[in-house]
């Protein structure tokens, strides 16, 4: 089976804004993409079903962190991988854990070897290296498998980032030396992207951008940005680290973001998104729409009975009032999790394909430029 294949369909004028179509074993992606978190191989509330029928999901993500402590590698091999798993037979990215861990997992220790912390659920003692993050990314059976990072955090001394960023470019060394040594167990092609890391010193992501660049990797991420840094900030170093990867691989922007964000960072020429955003806020009654941004618990919903978002091509958004949502909500319903959850889901998806129609349009900044005002306005 072929390695990840990557066309580059149509490159917007005046504009780093890309449509492409990535090609995996479990099937393809139409680029630009946001990719529902589903941490534990799970999206939170939402049925695998639901994300391919209403949601309109290419892929979704999974943590190398949470699937490995639980449900652990015995059963995840036992199943036959995450696909045959949880019954999501389309292509799965795994993170790492580089960034859970130093977000999650208490007492942790880094040295050169890797991390060593304790879980999150009952205290346990593990280590994380290079090779071990390898091999259960491989027991996982993604896609695309992320390499092993240190994401530090912001703000950084210069020193710190520096050290930071030689010690994950020696760990993707490892991992993907390890990766080489280890074929894949299901029978289908997984794939490495490396992390561009650096901090917010140019010189630093420079560096970082050529280093990633030289693995020849099928496709290339950013991480270490949307950490607090001011969002001026992050499409610098995004545009700076899109002009440094290569253009014939996809470019994915780790934990990125709200809406506008994505739209901004795709005129900026990134492909692949993912951010718990539209779950995580959908769950606290924040609604992204075609109109504006909703705070569905708010009293001014509670007799408006019109439909959450009649643009979106999803039964959801076109079927329950925003009166209905605000009473599930308020009367703490789990159908309201879990609707909230598939619109905004819906919402996420549509934008990004709407996104896609216009750069093959050569329209995509313009339109961009209309559109992100209404979608900030809150309701
Ligand atoms: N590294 C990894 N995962 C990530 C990040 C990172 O830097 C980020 C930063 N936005 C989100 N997820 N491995």
């Amino acid at each position: 089976m072929p390695a990840l294949q990557f066309e580059l369909t149509h490159t917007q004028q005046h504009s780093k804004a890309r449509a492409g179509k990535i090609t995996t074993d479990h099937g393809e992606i139409e680029t630009p993409i946001f990719m529902p978190v589903g941490t534990v191989g799970s999206v939170k509330a939402v049925t695998q079903q639901q994300l391919y029928n209403d949601v309109h999901a290419q892929i979704i993500l999974g943590n190398t962190y949470h699937l490995y402590l639980r449900p652990g590698l015995e059963v995840l091999e036992a199943a036959g991988g995450l696909h045959k798993f949880n019954g999501w037979h389309r292509p799965i990215l795994t993170d790492s854990g580089g960034y859970q861990v130093f977000s999650l997992a208490a007492n942790r220790k880094i040295n050169e070897e890797g991390v060593m912390f304790q879980s999150h659920i009952d205290g346990g003692k593990h280590l994380f290296t290079p090779e071990k993050v390898m091999d259960i990314e491989r027991t996982i059976g993604a896609d695309i498998m992320m390499a092993f990072d240190e994401c530090p955090p912001y703000p950084s001394e210069y020193k710190y980032a520096k050290d930071s960023m030689e010690l994950t470019h020696r760990w993707l060394d490892r991992c993907f030396t390890h990766f080489n040594a280890t074929p894949s167990k299901y029978g289908y092609t997984q794939n490495l992207f490396p992390i561009v890391q650096g901090g917010t010193y140019k010189d630093l992501r420079t560096a970082s951008c050529q280093y990633i660049a030289s693995k020849d990797a099928t496709g290339n991420a950013i991480g270490g940005l949307s950490v607090g840094e001011p969002m001026e900030m992050m499409y610098e170093f995004t545009a700076l680290c899109c002009e440094e990867l290569p253009e014939n691989k996809p470019r994915y922007l780790m934990g990125v973001g709200t809406p506008w964000n994505i739209l901004e960072c795709i005129d900026l020429g990134i492909d692949m998104f993912d951010c718990v955003m539209p779950t995580r806020n959908g769950r606290n009654g924040m609604l992204f729409t075609t109109r504006g941004v909703i705070n569905i618990k708010n009293l001014k919903w509670a007799k408006d009975f019109s439909v959450i978002d009649n643009q979106l091509p999803n039964e959801v958004s076109q079927y329950y009032s925003k009166a209905y949502m605000r009473h599930l909500f308020v009367a703490n319903e789990i159908l309201g999790l879990q609707l909230a959850s598939i619109h905004n889901l819906a919402f996420y998806l549509w934008l990004v394909k709407e996104a896609r129609k216009h750069i093959l349009q050569d329209c995509f900044t313009s339109w961009k430029n209309d559109v992100v005002p209404v979608l900030q306005q809150r309701l």
